[in-house]
């Protein structure tokens, strides 16, 4: 494998046979006290290794493998078993230039003694606990619960934190599909979910690589099992490089930090005395569970204490006083982040595991200008863009490119944080907001890198008018496709899972067949009808493309979780954002949960969340906020296929929360009978 020379901070690398010196193990810092049972930034901050396609011959596919391996969590903690590719978790970053094909061999090497393997942690559920008493913010007792550090599967001792495993997860063996996400590829490249591999199992994608310079991933996209795939450890980057960006001059080598985020709960061992927790080394799955009201049960997605980045938790790394660019990924499972940086270094701030806590320290060092924004999921934004507060909200799957002037931090020490509530604490400041640190050389550095004022002459903002009309630059489009989605809240039909709906639009006088009709009134008074079309990834096909075509996606939130929604084969650019109020129980108005269907037509929505220049950049992947009318544009040029689109809550996507669509060149489209259609 290519890439730069081993050392401590690369995982992934083996060390060269009779060099038991080598690599030599890096001395952990002293870290800081969390009260979550593990220190903060005991660990320097890993790099992923790097395979640069472009130095391998022409047309030589890479392979990559899926493989046990062996991490190590934290400084204090032994080392565990995860799934990982190539050894490394996050596994190589595969670094390509634009336009240069590149072929890469996903192999399943998931297997021992020719068994393919179990998961290599336990996933427990936290039955429904009595409600927490009034005033304490979380959901109930069981969220907070599952939320704490540590617990097991009960089979592996007794304790008040022992839990019954999720059914059938015990059984789980290794079936794999890679998705690169965000990439331009067709649809039998695509990681398809139900095209998983047993071990032994090769897949040959090809990338073309005919998009813009970016930070694309990939990833586990099992059909079912996503979550639990991408939780073991199978993820990584894919960094699309070409000569607008390097003419940027942006800090890159040591200076260019690859920032995978996600959070992990870790399983501790049963009898430890009170008061104390001893970590057994192994990640833990562990979520709360709940009954429906028709006795169906139900999880509430994953969602843990620590914070990882790059497979370690609550790292640090020391920069120089200078720019740095940093490619933030979410790849937590469920949580949303707001991301700050903060000056920690006078800070008196004492965390605390117990909620509620108001400590007014937290935040008061947030440095609001920190964070420079300079590209979203599909490329660089048109210019440099400081985000209101300071803050960078990221869902899960979605990429942030930032650079940070370290100079105006010299010898002072940073923390990236998240500022959302999590399960633990719903209230920001918390011990479970750390992410990681930076801590500054107090050194002046010569840099040479200016901010530029123009990043991407490429971007053009698209429009669509109110005659049909879309102006993309100088051109003007005539006709588009419309694709019309609702996600619900759950509890529909005894559901206990929020759900997605794919919507068909009604002619005037048209029989609906059904008591599921939404009715939605636009912004110049018409009313329009729908009626659910599917709702499970295995219901018949009703989202049907012509390579070529532009199309919009209005996705309608009538109530439930926010939805990080991801579409595969484009990059999108979002055109409006309307926001209807919201009831007393999160659905909107006029969305009866009993029948499923809006009894009078939903009203014109207000004005909601601006739309930012970060919101306005190249996306595939965007949060969706209750009540929220989201209108994107995409198009669908360039590939053909089968795709898919889902909430990027992997238990979200697992639990239905995805749905096909496909792609057929227009002359073959000629032959296709199309039932409903939905251009104009
Ligand atoms: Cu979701």
């Amino acid at each position: 494998m290519g890439g730069p020379a081993p050392s401590a901070d690369r995982p992934g690398v083996h060390p060269p046979a009779g060099f038991p010196w080598w690599p030599p193990r890096p001395v952990p810092l002293p870290g800081v006290d969390s009260g979550l049972g593990l220190k903060k930034f005991r660990d320097r901050l890993p790099q992923p290794t790097i395979i640069r396609a472009w130095r391998r011959p022409a047309g030589s596919p890479i392979r990559v493998r899926a493989e046990l391996g062996r991490v190590q969590f934290h400084a204090d903690i032994p080392p565990a078993e995860a799934w990982t590719y190539e050894g490394g978790l996050p596994g190589p970053t595969i670094e390509v230039q634009r336009d240069r094909a590149v072929r890469i061999d996903w192999e399943n090497g998931l297997e021992r003694g020719g068994k393919a393997l179990n998961l290599p942690y336990d996933v427990v559920r936290v039955p429904a606990l009595p409600p927490l008493p009034p005033g304490q913010p979380g959901v109930n007792a069981n969220f907070r619960a599952a939320a704490l550090p540590g617990g097991r599967a009960a089979d592996k001792g007794p304790g008040e934190d022992s839990y019954p495993r999720l059914d059938h997860t015990a059984e789980l063996t290794a079936a794999t599909v890679v998705h690169l996400h965000g990439a331009l590829t067709d649809g039998h490249n695509d990681g398809w979910a139900h095209n998983v591999s047993l071990p032994g199992g090769v897949t040959r994608c090809t990338y073309p690589n005919r998009q813009e310079s970016t930070t694309l991933w990939y990833h586990d996209h099992a059909m079912a099992v996503t979550r639990f795939n991408v939780f073991a450890g199978l993820s990584g980057f894919y960094i699309i490089r070409d000569e607008q960006e390097a003419r940027l001059r942006l800090p890159s080598g040591e200076r260019e930090l690859f920032l995978g985020i996600a959070d992990r709960n870790l399983e501790s061992e049963a009898g430890a005395p009170a008061g104390t927790i001893k970590f057994t080394g192994r990640a833990l799955y562990k979520q709360a569970g709940f009954t429906g009201s028709t006795g169906i049960k139900g999880e509430i997605p994953v969602s843990a204490p620590f914070n990882m980045v790059n497979g370690k938790i609550w790292p640090t790394k020391d920069v120089d006083a200078c720019w740095y660019r940093l490619r933030l990924l979410n790849g937590s499972s469920s949580r949303i982040h707001r991301f700050s940086i903060h000056d920690t270094t006078d800070e008196k701030f004492t965390p605390t595991k117990d909620i509620p806590s108001t400590d007014p320290a937290f935040g008061a060092r947030r440095k609001t200008d920190a964070l420079v924004v300079i590209g979203t999921d599909g490329g660089l934004l048109p210019a440099p863009f400081i985000p209101q507060d300071g803050i960078v909200d990221m869902g899960p799957g979605e990429r942030v490119d930032v650079l940070v002037d370290f100079s105006k931090y010299r010898g002072r020490t940073l923390e990236l944080r998240n500022e959302n509530g999590t399960a633990l604490n719903a209230q920001p400041g918390q011990a479970d907001a750390s992410v990681m640190q930076f801590r500054v050389d107090d050194r002046r550095v010569l840099d040479r890198f200016r901010l530029p004022g123009v990043l991407n002459g490429e971007y053009v903002r698209y429009r669509h008018t109110d005659d049909g009309k879309l102006i993309i630059g100088d051109r003007v489009i005539d006709h588009h496709a419309h694709a019309w989605v609702a996600v619900v809240p759950p509890g529909i039909g005894g559901s206990v899972h929020p759900e997605m709906w794919e919507l068909r639009e009604l002619a005037e006088g048209e029989d609906p067949g059904t008591a599921e009709v939404i009715r939605v009134t636009r912004a110049d008074g018409k009313v329009l009808t729908f009626k659910p079309a599917a709702k499970l990834f295995d219901e018949s096909l009703t989202i049907r493309f012509s390579e070529g075509d532009w199309a919009v996606w209005n996705i309608l939130h009538l109530g439930g979780p926010a939805h990080p929604m991801h579409i595969h084969m484009t990059e999108f650019q979002m055109l409006n954002r309307w926001q209807w109020p919201l009831g007393p129980g999160g659905s909107v108005p006029g969305f009866n949960l009993a029948t499923a269907s809006t009894s009078n037509p939903l009203p014109v929505p207000g004005a909601g969340r601006p739309v930012s220049p970060m919101t306005a950049g190249m996306k595939d992947t965007w949060v969706i906020q209750p009540g929220e009318w989201v209108q994107v544009l995409g198009d669908f040029t360039g590939a053909t296929g089968s795709f898919m689109y889902h909430c990027h809550i992997l238990d979200h996507e697992d639990h239905t929360m995805m749905r096909p669509f496909t792609v057929l060149p227009k002359s073959i489209m000629a032959f296709h009978d199309v039932h409903g259609g939905g251009h104009h």
